[in-house]
């Protein structure tokens, strides 16, 4: 793997977001996550490259860290501020351009979960391909989903969830939802979910990555 993908990952690892955040103390004076990503970019890495040797390795190796007690939440949100502070300049290479769009997505973490970095992946990639994304955020209430869709009729809703704890609330969510209206289609995703449990609750599909909820809404429109 490139020096460059690697130092982006360690970035990601130690939380370090920039040159002027003093985080890590063993770091100052050094580019972070935020530079990097855009020397990757100019220096011809794909979106993809850097997204997954990069960003997601460097975030894989925080998860382990984080699941061994070797490391704690503040450590991760500065992992987590660092990963943000690079999306955002895989942004404009997933925006269409198109002028008309497919169809509109809503997209929202399901009550209780605070967790939106693979949340707003999916809602990147869906936009780039051509839907008007509607993004409620983290911590969405049935209420809200529901609300949200009247407002856009033919929408599909998609509900991210990262942990176990919440996946009845998923399952809660998407009940309301299919009461409100059994027409509304609903496809879920995350890391604990998986597809017989997207049929248990009734969700139309689970997309396994923001590709797979790309090709579901094609498969819809
Ligand atoms: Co949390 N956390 N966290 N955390 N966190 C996990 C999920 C955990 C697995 C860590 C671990 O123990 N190894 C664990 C859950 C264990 C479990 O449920 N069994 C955990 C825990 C326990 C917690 C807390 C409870 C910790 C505590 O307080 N003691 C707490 C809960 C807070 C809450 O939500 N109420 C908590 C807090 C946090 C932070 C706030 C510090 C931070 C989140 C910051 C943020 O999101 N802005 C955080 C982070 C960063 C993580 C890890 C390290 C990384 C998650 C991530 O962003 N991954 C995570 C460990 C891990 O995942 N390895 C962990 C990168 C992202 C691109 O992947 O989100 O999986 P992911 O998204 C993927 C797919 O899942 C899919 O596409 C994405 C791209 O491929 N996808 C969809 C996601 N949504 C989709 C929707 C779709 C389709 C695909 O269609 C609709």
């Amino acid at each position: 793997m490139s020096d460059l993908l690697q130092q982006i990952a360690a970035c990601i690892e130690a939380g370090k977001i920039d040159r002027a955040s003093p985080y890590p103390p063993t770091m100052s004076d050094q580019d972070g996550a935020d530079e990097l990503t855009q020397q990757a970019l100019e220096a011809g890495f794909t979106v993809e490259e850097v997204l997954e040797q990069g960003l997601m390795a460097g975030m894989e190796k925080v998860g382990q860290a984080f699941r061994d007690n070797l490391i704690f939440v503040p450590q991760v949100l500065m992992s987590a501020r660092a990963m943000s502070a690079a999306m955002e300049h895989l942004k404009p290479h997933f925006a269409s351009g198109a002028s008309t769009r497919k169809g509109t997505f809503i997209i929202g973490t399901v009550q209780g979960d605070l967790h939106d970095i693979g949340k707003n992946l999916v809602a990147m990639m869906v936009e780039g391909n051509g839907y008007e994304v509607v993004d409620l955020g983290v911590d969405v209430k049935a209420e809200t989903f529901i609300e949200t869709a009247k407002e856009h009729p033919d929408s599909v809703i998609g509900l991210s969830c990262l942990l176990t704890t919440t996946m009845p609330n998923m399952k809660q969510i998407v009940s309301a939802i299919k009461e409100s209206d059994p027409s509304q289609v609903v496809c879920i995703g995350g890391a604990p979910v998986h597809p017989d449990f997207a049929e248990q609750i009734g969700a139309d599909r689970y997309a396994p990555d923001p590709q797979g909820a790309v090709e579901f809404l094609n498969s819809v429109h």
